[in-house]
């Protein structure tokens, strides 16, 4: 008999797959088909499988199509990607306006990426308890930014309970990838909203990558109250989607709006006359922050990737 389930976890050449509410640890079939991309790992966590329980060992038959999925490239030459994970519902970007300064570059980088993969976001903005005065205000003014096209922000600390609460809505029944940069918080927050997972904070942990590029593992962490939470799987390699210049646009929401406003149809809103984005910028209808952060990703200006968390 064939059930269906989702994998959890895996280890390369076993999986760790979640039916029901029993985990079981499978095998892949031999040859099993899949969709095309030459990966280094025929299944990631979050897919969706259908398994043979009647063996001793279960196996794997079947996968099923994906919604969406993370992937990295493989750093050595055969460029072969690696998946990261699948069926994501939501990312929570975790950002924090102190200790460390998440830049609004790196968000508009992060949301484009996620928006590319049609993955849903929520700004979480942590650490509120570290505000001064200005710095609240500033937090406040970027808040009001990331209202205005539609994207939910959310701010909390580790001793806010009202936000917790919300953010345990938020998650429920869904798989949510916690990504950020290391120190925001992402693996306090993990555990405030599951106290029984009892993830280690606090650590950076670069060791485990040292010497094998390949094998960054996620693991889907169960929710008690319905759905998974993954603890940033080499989120650094979430900005190198590869995207055309004219699809860029579209992942900015407020450009996309306009973007049948420009007189020409292959409009990249830089210096083309008739452009509607740049009227929208200059009547300070689109924010002109994000509007360099598109001229920037446009232009191909390469980001500090080490600021980003590999774990
Ligand atoms: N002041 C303050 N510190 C926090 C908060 N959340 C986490 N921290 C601290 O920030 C550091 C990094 O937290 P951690 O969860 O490991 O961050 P991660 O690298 O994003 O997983 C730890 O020392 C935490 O205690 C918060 O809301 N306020
Ligand atoms: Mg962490
Ligand atoms: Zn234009």
């Amino acid at each position: 008999m064939l059930q269906k389930g989702v994998v959890i976890k895996s280890t390369g050449s076993n999986y760790l797959v979640k039916i029901n509410s029993q985990n079981y640890l499978c095998k892949l079939k031999g040859k099993i088909r899949l969709d095309g991309r030459k990966t280094t790992n025929p299944i990631a966590v979050g897919d969706i499988v259908e398994v043979n329980t009647n063996t001793d060992s279960p196996v794997i038959e079947t996968i099923l199509p994906r919604k969406n999925y993370i992937i990295r490239k493989s750093l050595n030459l055969s460029k072969q990607a690696h998946i990261l994970a699948s069926n994501l519902d939501l990312a929570m970007l975790v950002c924090t306006m102190v200790a460390p300064r998440t830049s609004l570059g790196f968000i508009d980088r992060f949301l484009i990426t996620a928006e590319a993969y049609q993955i849903p976001i929520v700004l979480v903005f942590n650490k509120t308890d570290l505000l001064e005065a200005d710095l609240l205000a500033y937090q406040n003014q970027i808040i009001k930014i990331y209202t205005k096209i539609g994207y939910q922000c959310i701010t909390t600390n580790f001793n806010d309970k009202e936000s917790l609460i919300e953010i345990k809505k938020l998650l429920s029944n869904k798989t949510t990838l916690v990504a950020g940069h290391s120190g925001v918080g992402k693996t306090t927050l993990i555990n405030r909203i599951e106290p029984s997972l009892n993830l280690k904070t606090g650590e950076i942990s670069l060791t485990h990558l040292k010497g094998t590029h390949t094998t960054t593992f996620a693991e889907l962490h169960n929710l008690s109250f319905g759905g998974f939470i993954i603890d940033s799987p080499g989120v650094k390699e979430l900005g190198l989607v590869e995207m055309k210049k004219e699809e860029i646009g579209h992942y900015f929401p407020e450009i996309r709006e306009l973007m049948n406003t420009c007189k020409f149809n292959n409009c990249l809103h830089q210096t083309e006359p008739g452009c509607g984005v740049i009227k929208a910028v200059n009547e300070k209808e689109i924010n002109e922050e994000r509007y360099i952060s598109y001229l920037k990703i446009l232009n191909g200006e390469e980001m500090d990737w080490n600021e980003w968390e590999i774990n």
